[in-house]
Protein backbone atom coordinates (compact mmCIF):
# COMPACT_ATOMS: atom_id res chain seq x y z
CA UNK A 1 0.00 0.00 0.00
CA UNK A 2 1.07 3.71 -0.56
CA UNK A 3 2.36 5.81 2.19
CA UNK A 4 0.83 8.75 2.96
CA UNK A 5 3.10 11.87 4.09
CA UNK A 6 2.67 14.91 4.98
CA UNK A 7 5.29 17.73 4.99
CA UNK A 8 3.92 20.72 6.97
CA UNK A 9 5.90 23.88 7.35
CA UNK A 10 4.79 27.18 9.45
CA UNK A 11 5.03 30.28 7.32
CA UNK A 12 6.65 33.35 8.04
CA UNK A 13 7.31 31.42 11.26
CA UNK A 14 9.69 34.01 13.40
CA UNK A 15 7.39 37.26 11.80
CA UNK A 16 3.83 35.71 12.20
CA UNK A 17 4.90 34.80 15.77
CA UNK A 18 5.65 38.65 16.61
CA UNK A 19 2.64 39.01 14.44
CA UNK A 20 0.53 37.24 17.07
CA UNK A 21 2.37 39.56 19.92
CA UNK A 22 1.21 42.74 17.50
CA UNK A 23 -1.17 42.01 15.15
CA UNK A 24 -0.39 45.76 14.06
CA UNK A 25 1.94 43.96 12.17
CA UNK A 26 0.29 41.71 10.15
CA UNK A 27 -0.23 42.53 6.48
CA UNK A 28 3.33 44.89 6.45
CA UNK A 29 7.28 43.95 5.53
CA UNK A 30 8.16 42.73 8.64
CA UNK A 31 11.78 41.36 9.18
CA UNK A 32 13.34 39.49 12.39
CA UNK A 33 16.72 39.31 12.61
CA UNK A 34 17.60 42.42 14.50
CA UNK A 35 18.74 46.23 14.64
CA UNK A 36 19.38 46.83 10.62
CA UNK A 37 22.31 49.40 11.87
CA UNK A 38 24.08 46.07 13.36
CA UNK A 39 25.64 43.31 11.50
CA UNK A 40 23.61 40.20 11.26
CA UNK A 41 21.45 38.69 8.77
CA UNK A 42 17.36 38.19 8.19
CA UNK A 43 16.04 34.91 10.15
CA UNK A 44 12.82 35.35 8.42
CA UNK A 45 10.96 38.09 6.40
CA UNK A 46 6.88 38.47 6.21
CA UNK A 47 5.19 37.69 2.68
CA UNK A 48 4.67 41.38 2.33
CA UNK A 49 8.98 41.91 2.12
CA UNK A 50 9.51 39.22 0.04
CA UNK A 51 8.92 40.73 -3.31
CA UNK A 52 11.60 43.31 -2.52
CA UNK A 53 13.90 40.08 -3.05
CA UNK A 54 14.35 39.91 0.80
CA UNK A 55 15.36 36.45 1.99
CA UNK A 56 16.91 34.41 4.95
CA UNK A 57 20.36 34.80 5.08
CA UNK A 58 20.61 38.36 3.75
CA UNK A 59 22.38 40.85 5.43
CA UNK A 60 20.61 43.15 6.95
CA UNK A 61 21.60 46.65 6.07
CA UNK A 62 20.93 44.93 2.52
CA UNK A 63 17.60 44.54 3.22
CA UNK A 64 17.14 47.66 5.04
CA UNK A 65 18.19 49.35 1.27
CA UNK A 66 16.15 47.14 -0.57
CA UNK A 67 13.04 47.93 1.64
CA UNK A 68 13.72 51.07 3.46
CA UNK A 69 10.02 51.26 4.76
CA UNK A 70 10.36 47.20 6.68
CA UNK A 71 9.70 46.93 10.23
CA UNK A 72 12.62 45.23 11.82
CA UNK A 73 12.37 42.69 14.77
CA UNK A 74 15.05 41.28 17.04
CA UNK A 75 14.77 37.64 17.70
CA UNK A 76 12.96 36.71 20.24
CA UNK A 77 13.87 32.66 20.75
CA UNK A 78 11.14 31.92 23.77
CA UNK A 79 8.34 32.50 22.02
CA UNK A 80 9.19 30.67 18.92
CA UNK A 81 10.44 27.84 21.35
CA UNK A 82 7.11 28.02 23.03
CA UNK A 83 4.94 28.07 19.59
CA UNK A 84 6.77 25.54 18.55
CA UNK A 85 6.12 23.45 21.47
CA UNK A 86 2.61 23.77 20.82
CA UNK A 87 2.72 23.02 16.96
CA UNK A 88 4.42 19.74 17.78
CA UNK A 89 1.29 18.83 20.12
CA UNK A 90 -1.23 19.51 17.80
CA UNK A 91 0.56 17.27 15.16
CA UNK A 92 1.09 14.83 17.40
CA UNK A 93 -3.07 14.46 17.83
CA UNK A 94 -3.11 13.59 14.09
CA UNK A 95 -0.72 10.59 13.90
CA UNK A 96 1.96 9.13 16.09
CA UNK A 97 4.24 8.87 13.55
CA UNK A 98 5.96 12.12 13.92
CA UNK A 99 9.34 13.72 13.04
CA UNK A 100 10.07 17.51 13.72
CA UNK A 101 12.90 18.78 11.84
CA UNK A 102 14.19 22.23 13.51
CA UNK A 103 11.13 24.67 15.28
CA UNK A 104 8.73 24.85 12.63
CA UNK A 105 8.41 22.04 10.10
CA UNK A 106 7.70 18.04 10.38
CA UNK A 107 7.13 14.84 8.68
CA UNK A 108 3.78 13.00 9.58
CA UNK A 109 3.08 9.90 8.51
CA UNK A 110 -0.35 9.43 7.93
CA UNK A 111 -1.19 6.45 6.24
CA UNK A 112 -4.65 5.37 7.38
CA UNK A 113 -5.11 8.37 9.58
CA UNK A 114 -7.17 10.28 6.80
CA UNK A 115 -9.57 7.48 6.74
CA UNK A 116 -11.83 9.46 9.49
CA UNK A 117 -11.62 12.67 7.33
CA UNK A 118 -12.51 11.28 3.96
CA UNK A 119 -9.07 12.42 2.02
CA UNK A 120 -5.57 13.37 3.09
CA UNK A 121 -6.73 16.89 1.51
CA UNK A 122 -9.56 17.28 4.32
CA UNK A 123 -6.88 15.72 7.11
CA UNK A 124 -4.48 18.69 6.07
CA UNK A 125 -7.24 21.06 6.35
CA UNK A 126 -8.33 20.09 10.24
CA UNK A 127 -4.58 20.38 10.90
CA UNK A 128 -4.43 23.44 9.41
CA UNK A 129 -7.24 24.32 10.41
CA UNK A 130 -6.35 23.78 14.34
CA UNK A 131 -2.76 25.87 14.24
CA UNK A 132 -4.93 28.55 13.12
CA UNK A 133 -7.56 28.04 15.70
CA UNK A 134 -5.03 27.30 18.46
CA UNK A 135 -2.34 29.13 17.57
CA UNK A 136 -2.99 32.63 15.22
CA UNK A 137 -0.46 31.18 12.71
CA UNK A 138 -0.82 29.42 8.90
CA UNK A 139 0.97 26.51 8.01
CA UNK A 140 1.46 24.50 4.43
CA UNK A 141 0.93 20.84 3.65
CA UNK A 142 2.99 18.78 0.91
CA UNK A 143 0.90 15.48 0.74
CA UNK A 144 2.97 12.30 -1.32
CA UNK A 145 3.84 9.28 -0.97
CA UNK A 146 7.46 9.99 0.03
CA UNK A 147 9.33 12.44 2.20
CA UNK A 148 11.43 14.35 -0.91
CA UNK A 149 8.36 14.73 -2.57
CA UNK A 150 5.77 15.94 0.24
CA UNK A 151 8.79 18.37 1.30
CA UNK A 152 9.12 19.86 -2.23
CA UNK A 153 5.21 19.77 -2.41
CA UNK A 154 4.95 22.22 0.97
CA UNK A 155 7.48 24.67 -0.36
CA UNK A 156 5.41 25.47 -3.96
CA UNK A 157 2.22 25.60 -2.05
CA UNK A 158 3.26 28.45 0.59
CA UNK A 159 1.95 30.49 2.13
CA UNK A 160 -1.50 29.26 3.31
CA UNK A 161 -1.44 26.30 1.08
CA UNK A 162 -1.86 22.60 0.45
CA UNK A 163 -0.54 20.03 -2.48
CA UNK A 164 -1.16 16.85 -3.10
CA UNK A 165 0.82 14.68 -5.42
CA UNK A 166 -0.97 11.38 -5.72
CA UNK A 167 0.60 7.89 -5.89
CA UNK A 168 2.64 7.54 -9.63
CA UNK A 169 2.13 11.29 -10.24
CA UNK A 170 5.74 11.79 -8.76
CA UNK A 171 7.89 11.78 -11.83
CA UNK A 172 5.19 14.57 -13.88
CA UNK A 173 5.21 16.84 -10.93
CA UNK A 174 9.34 16.66 -10.09
CA UNK A 175 10.34 16.51 -14.34
CA UNK A 176 9.98 20.42 -14.97
CA UNK A 177 11.19 22.03 -11.44
CA UNK A 178 14.58 22.73 -11.13
CA UNK A 179 16.86 20.63 -9.97
CA UNK A 180 17.59 23.41 -6.75
CA UNK A 181 14.18 22.36 -5.63
CA UNK A 182 15.71 19.22 -4.31
CA UNK A 183 16.42 19.36 -0.76
CA UNK A 184 20.63 19.02 -0.97
CA UNK A 185 21.14 20.36 -3.63
CA UNK A 186 22.79 23.68 -3.07
CA UNK A 187 24.30 26.29 -5.29
CA UNK A 188 27.55 24.13 -6.11
CA UNK A 189 26.06 20.97 -6.49
CA UNK A 190 23.62 23.26 -8.74
CA UNK A 191 26.44 24.71 -11.21
CA UNK A 192 28.49 21.32 -11.31
CA UNK A 193 24.85 19.90 -12.97
CA UNK A 194 24.49 22.66 -14.98
CA UNK A 195 27.72 22.29 -16.62
CA UNK A 196 27.06 18.25 -17.24
CA UNK A 197 23.37 20.03 -19.32
CA UNK A 198 21.47 19.41 -16.29
CA UNK A 199 18.71 22.06 -14.89
CA UNK A 200 15.85 20.40 -14.19
CA UNK A 201 14.85 17.52 -11.95
CA UNK A 202 13.43 15.62 -14.84
CA UNK A 203 16.78 16.00 -16.84
CA UNK A 204 18.52 14.73 -13.44
CA UNK A 205 15.76 11.98 -13.43
CA UNK A 206 17.10 10.80 -17.08
CA UNK A 207 21.12 10.53 -16.96
CA UNK A 208 22.38 6.82 -16.31
CA UNK A 209 22.89 6.71 -12.33
CA UNK A 210 26.42 5.47 -13.22
CA UNK A 211 27.16 9.29 -14.74
CA UNK A 212 25.67 11.08 -11.53
CA UNK A 213 27.48 8.44 -8.96
CA UNK A 214 30.84 9.14 -10.55
CA UNK A 215 30.53 12.59 -10.11
CA UNK A 216 29.35 12.62 -6.65
CA UNK A 217 29.52 9.54 -5.40
CA UNK A 218 27.53 8.47 -2.69
CA UNK A 219 25.55 11.64 -2.81
CA UNK A 220 24.95 10.94 -6.58
CA UNK A 221 22.76 8.09 -5.82
CA UNK A 222 20.80 9.85 -3.48
CA UNK A 223 19.45 12.88 -5.38
CA UNK A 224 19.07 10.64 -8.65
CA UNK A 225 16.75 8.64 -6.54
CA UNK A 226 15.06 11.35 -5.21
CA UNK A 227 14.90 13.01 -8.84
CA UNK A 228 12.90 9.67 -10.20
CA UNK A 229 10.74 10.39 -6.76
CA UNK A 230 11.64 7.00 -4.78
CA UNK A 231 12.40 7.95 -1.61
CA UNK A 232 11.84 5.02 1.29
CA UNK A 233 13.18 6.65 3.90
CA UNK A 234 10.92 6.37 7.07
CA UNK A 235 9.39 8.89 9.30
CA UNK A 236 11.35 8.33 12.14
CA UNK A 237 10.77 10.06 15.73
CA UNK A 238 13.54 11.41 17.42
CA UNK A 239 14.81 7.99 18.78
CA UNK A 240 17.58 7.57 21.51
CA UNK A 241 21.03 9.14 20.61
CA UNK A 242 23.14 7.51 18.20
CA UNK A 243 26.47 8.16 19.62
CA UNK A 244 27.68 9.70 22.87
CA UNK A 245 30.39 11.98 23.24
CA UNK A 246 32.61 13.90 25.34
CA UNK A 247 35.43 16.63 25.24
CA UNK A 248 37.43 18.96 27.47
CA UNK A 249 39.32 22.29 25.70
CA UNK A 250 42.67 22.99 27.79
CA UNK A 251 43.40 25.96 29.45
CA UNK A 252 46.52 25.69 27.76
CA UNK A 253 47.91 23.80 24.84
CA UNK A 254 49.86 20.62 26.17
CA UNK A 255 51.65 17.77 25.29
CA UNK A 256 52.48 16.47 28.27
CA UNK A 257 51.35 12.43 28.67
CA UNK A 258 50.33 12.26 32.03
CA UNK A 259 48.08 15.16 31.72
CA UNK A 260 46.15 13.60 28.26
CA UNK A 261 46.06 10.57 29.71
CA UNK A 262 44.24 11.74 33.03
CA UNK A 263 42.01 14.01 31.15
CA UNK A 264 41.24 10.83 28.53
CA UNK A 265 40.19 8.79 31.37
CA UNK A 266 38.05 11.41 32.78
CA UNK A 267 35.99 11.37 29.47
CA UNK A 268 36.28 7.82 28.77
CA UNK A 269 34.35 7.59 32.71
CA UNK A 270 31.90 10.18 31.71
CA UNK A 271 30.81 8.57 28.43
CA UNK A 272 30.96 4.88 29.92
CA UNK A 273 28.73 6.17 32.91
CA UNK A 274 26.09 7.54 30.45
CA UNK A 275 26.19 4.19 28.46
CA UNK A 276 25.62 2.44 31.25
CA UNK A 277 22.88 4.52 32.72
CA UNK A 278 21.13 3.68 29.01
CA UNK A 279 21.98 -0.09 29.35
CA UNK A 280 23.56 0.64 26.50
CA UNK A 281 26.97 -0.86 24.84
CA UNK A 282 29.30 0.58 22.12
CA UNK A 283 31.63 -1.18 19.54
CA UNK A 284 33.03 2.25 17.79
CA UNK A 285 35.06 4.22 20.04
CA UNK A 286 36.59 7.88 18.26
CA UNK A 287 38.45 9.95 19.46
CA UNK A 288 39.45 13.95 18.31
CA UNK A 289 41.98 15.85 18.83
CA UNK A 290 42.74 19.45 18.42
CA UNK A 291 45.86 21.04 18.06
CA UNK A 292 46.87 24.52 18.99
CA UNK A 293 46.82 25.89 15.22
CA UNK A 294 43.08 24.17 15.24
CA UNK A 295 43.67 21.40 12.88
CA UNK A 296 41.37 18.89 14.13
CA UNK A 297 41.35 14.88 13.11
CA UNK A 298 39.26 12.17 14.34
CA UNK A 299 40.43 8.47 14.51
CA UNK A 300 38.53 5.43 15.08
CA UNK A 301 38.21 1.69 15.77
CA UNK A 302 35.84 -0.55 16.22
CA UNK A 303 35.51 -3.05 18.86
CA UNK A 304 35.89 -6.64 18.80
CA UNK A 305 32.02 -7.37 21.11
CA UNK A 306 30.08 -4.29 22.20
CA UNK A 307 30.69 -2.80 25.51
CA UNK A 308 30.47 -0.40 27.99
CA UNK A 309 32.95 -0.76 30.49
CA UNK A 310 35.71 2.22 31.44
CA UNK A 311 38.40 -0.05 30.95
CA UNK A 312 37.43 -1.37 27.26
CA UNK A 313 36.91 2.61 25.94
CA UNK A 314 39.54 4.23 27.76
CA UNK A 315 42.22 1.21 26.75
CA UNK A 316 40.74 1.56 23.08
CA UNK A 317 40.93 5.20 23.39
CA UNK A 318 44.43 5.39 24.74
CA UNK A 319 45.62 3.65 21.66
CA UNK A 320 44.30 5.77 19.77
CA UNK A 321 46.00 8.61 20.58
CA UNK A 322 49.49 7.07 21.26
CA UNK A 323 48.97 6.64 17.88
CA UNK A 324 47.79 9.62 16.64
CA UNK A 325 50.49 11.77 18.62
CA UNK A 326 53.07 9.14 17.16
CA UNK A 327 52.21 10.36 13.64
CA UNK A 328 51.82 14.21 14.50
CA UNK A 329 53.60 15.72 18.06
CA UNK A 330 51.93 18.85 18.69
CA UNK A 331 50.71 20.24 21.57
CA UNK A 332 46.71 19.81 21.98
CA UNK A 333 44.21 22.31 22.59
CA UNK A 334 41.35 19.47 23.24
CA UNK A 335 40.36 15.89 23.26
CA UNK A 336 37.46 14.22 22.46
CA UNK A 337 36.00 10.66 23.35
CA UNK A 338 32.86 9.45 21.43
CA UNK A 339 30.97 6.13 21.47
CA UNK A 340 28.79 5.08 18.87
CA UNK A 341 27.38 2.06 16.80
CA UNK A 342 25.06 1.55 19.88
CA UNK A 343 23.09 -1.58 20.77
CA UNK A 344 20.41 -2.34 23.75
CA UNK A 345 21.34 -4.92 25.87
CA UNK A 346 18.45 -7.57 24.89
CA UNK A 347 20.73 -7.87 21.37
CA UNK A 348 23.28 -9.72 23.45
CA UNK A 349 22.37 -12.07 25.38
CA UNK A 350 23.44 -14.87 23.68
CA UNK A 351 26.92 -13.76 23.81
CA UNK A 352 26.87 -14.17 27.74
CA UNK A 353 30.57 -13.56 29.12
CA UNK A 354 30.62 -14.07 32.89
CA UNK A 355 34.13 -11.61 33.20
CA UNK A 356 32.43 -8.62 30.66
CA UNK A 357 29.42 -8.86 33.32
CA UNK A 358 31.41 -8.54 36.07
CA UNK A 359 33.32 -5.61 35.11
CA UNK A 360 30.07 -3.83 34.10
CA UNK A 361 28.74 -4.45 37.64
CA UNK A 362 31.52 -2.88 39.08
CA UNK A 363 31.57 -0.36 36.70
CA UNK A 364 27.93 0.28 38.21
CA UNK A 365 28.21 0.03 41.27
CA UNK A 366 31.11 2.82 40.79
CA UNK A 367 28.67 4.93 39.11
CA UNK A 368 26.53 5.11 42.05
CA UNK A 369 28.94 5.76 44.96
CA UNK A 370 30.35 8.50 42.60
CA UNK A 371 26.90 9.93 41.59
CA UNK A 372 26.25 9.93 45.44
CA UNK A 373 29.86 11.14 47.10
CA UNK A 374 31.17 12.59 43.54
CA UNK A 375 33.46 12.30 41.04
CA UNK A 376 36.87 11.55 43.27
CA UNK A 377 35.47 9.44 45.78
CA UNK A 378 37.31 6.51 44.43
CA UNK A 379 39.98 6.45 42.69
CA UNK A 380 41.70 3.58 40.76
CA UNK A 381 45.46 2.61 40.83
CA UNK A 382 47.67 2.79 37.76
CA UNK A 383 46.89 1.02 34.38
CA UNK A 384 43.07 0.57 36.38
CA UNK A 385 40.07 2.21 35.51
CA UNK A 386 36.90 2.28 36.90
P1 LIG B 1 11.85 28.52 7.33
O1 LIG B 1 10.68 27.59 7.44
O2 LIG B 1 12.90 28.19 6.33
O3 LIG B 1 11.35 29.99 6.98
P2 LIG B 1 10.05 30.77 7.42
O4 LIG B 1 9.16 29.92 8.27
O5 LIG B 1 10.45 32.08 8.01
O6 LIG B 1 9.36 31.07 6.01
P3 LIG B 1 8.59 30.03 5.04
O7 LIG B 1 7.19 30.57 4.95
O8 LIG B 1 9.31 30.14 3.74
O9 LIG B 1 8.68 28.68 5.66
O10 LIG B 1 12.56 28.66 8.73
C1 LIG B 1 11.82 28.66 9.95
C2 LIG B 1 12.41 29.66 10.91
O11 LIG B 1 13.77 29.36 11.16
C3 LIG B 1 12.40 31.09 10.40
O12 LIG B 1 11.18 31.74 10.66
C4 LIG B 1 13.55 31.71 11.10
C5 LIG B 1 14.52 30.56 11.32
N1 LIG B 1 15.60 30.66 10.32
C6 LIG B 1 16.77 31.34 10.67
O13 LIG B 1 16.91 31.80 11.81
N2 LIG B 1 17.75 31.47 9.73
C7 LIG B 1 17.63 30.97 8.46
O14 LIG B 1 18.56 31.12 7.63
C8 LIG B 1 16.42 30.28 8.11
C9 LIG B 1 16.26 29.71 6.73
C10 LIG B 1 15.45 30.15 9.07
MG1 LIG C 1 8.63 27.94 7.70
Amino acid sequence: MARCIFHIDLDAFFVSVEQVFAPELKGKPVIVGGDPERRGVVASASYEARPFGIHAGMPLSRAHRLCPQAIFIQANILRYKDASTKFMRILADFSPSIEPLGLDEAYLDVTGCEEPYGSPQKLALAIKERIHKELNLTASVGIATCKVVAKIASALCKPAGSLEITPGEERNFLNPLPVAKLPGVGEKTEQALREMGVSTIGELAALPLEVVKKHFGKFGIVIHSHANGIDDRRVEAPGEPKSISQQVTFAKDTLEQHFLEVNLKRLCQEVGERLRRQDKRATCVTIRLRYADFGTITRQTTLRQASNTNQVIYTTALQLLNEALAEKRKPLRLIGVKVSNLAGKEKQLRMFDPKREKAESLDKAVDQIRRKYGPSAIKTGKGKVT
